[in-house]
């Protein structure tokens, strides 16, 4: 899964993906590389990112999504809290409503299961401006997997059949380095809910914090992060670097299949 940034204060690439012509450009870019589906997302979540209207979101994506629709023979993705636009990405086309507040917000449930879409439910603890204030977890491989159970449970009770839904353990998002690494290690816990699981760990802050790398230096360090996920039983790997990221699944994803679903 390629990522289209349309974010102007997007942390790893700088707003530089702002004008249809040039996002269009860059999906294709990706897709010539190998992405086999393009994440298209309009509000940052970074920690510390300011919220962004409505109807600026909806004017940062959707004519993206139209127009990719048009071009692109591959799912498109939508990444989103907001149900207006979940709905409005549908109606152009998107395939995949990747949110990584898991449909809470109030009418998301019903948005998405509005249409055919696929949905990625994604655990946060707290909400993105506040994230990162010191997460205290108990057993956070357990309450990560309880918390996308439960979320399962209220998608299928809204109607959205249980072959539409993703999981994801939301790497990042309200976890402390430790967090994140014992997720990437149990990520086993996860794949065996039976779904399939989406992870993000591309130029993330844990990889800066494990190698003392500033994000244009993280290459490296997400090759093996999605490596790991891989090997861990991961289906879908959300990434900005597609080429590499390509080759490393393929190797993980050819030595996993020698085994099993996960090593
Ligand atoms: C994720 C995401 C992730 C899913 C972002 C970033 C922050 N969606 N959207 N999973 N991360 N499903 O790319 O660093 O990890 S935005």
């Amino acid at each position: 899964m390629g990522i289209l940034n349309l974010t102007p204060d997007s942390f790893s690439d700088g707003g530089r993906f702002v004008s249809i012509e040039t996002a269009c450009a860059h999906a294709r870019a990706m897709n010539a590389e190998g992405a086999d589906l393009i994440d298209i997302g309009g509000e940052s979540t970074r920690p510390s990112a300011q919220p962004v209207s409505e109807q600026e979101e909806l004017d940062r994506v959707i004519p993206v999504i139209e127009r990719l629709r048009s071009e692109l023979d591959i799912p498109l993705s939508v990444d989103t809290m907001k149900p207006a636009v979940m709905r409005a990405a549908q109606a152009a086309g998107a395939d995949l409503i990747n949110d990584v507040h898991a449909l809470q917000a109030p009418g998301a449930l019903a948005a998405a299961a509005s249409s055919n879409a696929a949905v990625c439910l994604m655990h946060m603890r707290g909400e993105p401006r506040t994230m990162q204030e010191a997460p205290i977890y108990a057993d956070v491989v357990a309450e990560v997997c309880a918390f996308l159970q439960r979320r399962v449970q209220a998608c299928v009770e809204a109607g959205i059949a249980a072959d539409r839904i993703l999981l994801d353990p939301g790497f990042g998002f309200g976890k402390r380095l430790t967090h994140n690494l014992q997720l990437l290690a149990n990520l086993h816990a996860v794949v065996d809910l039976d779904f399939p699981v989406l992870v993000g760990l591309s130029r993330k802050s844990m990889l800066g914090q494990l190698c003392n790398a500033p994000v244009s230096e993280r290459l490296a360090a997400g090759l093996a992060a999605a490596t790991a996920a891989v090997l861990g039983g991961a289906a879908i790997i959300r990434t900005h670097d597609v080429r590499p990221t390509r080759d490393a699944v393929r190797v993980a994803a050819a030595v996993r299949l020698a085994k099993g679903r996960y090593i």
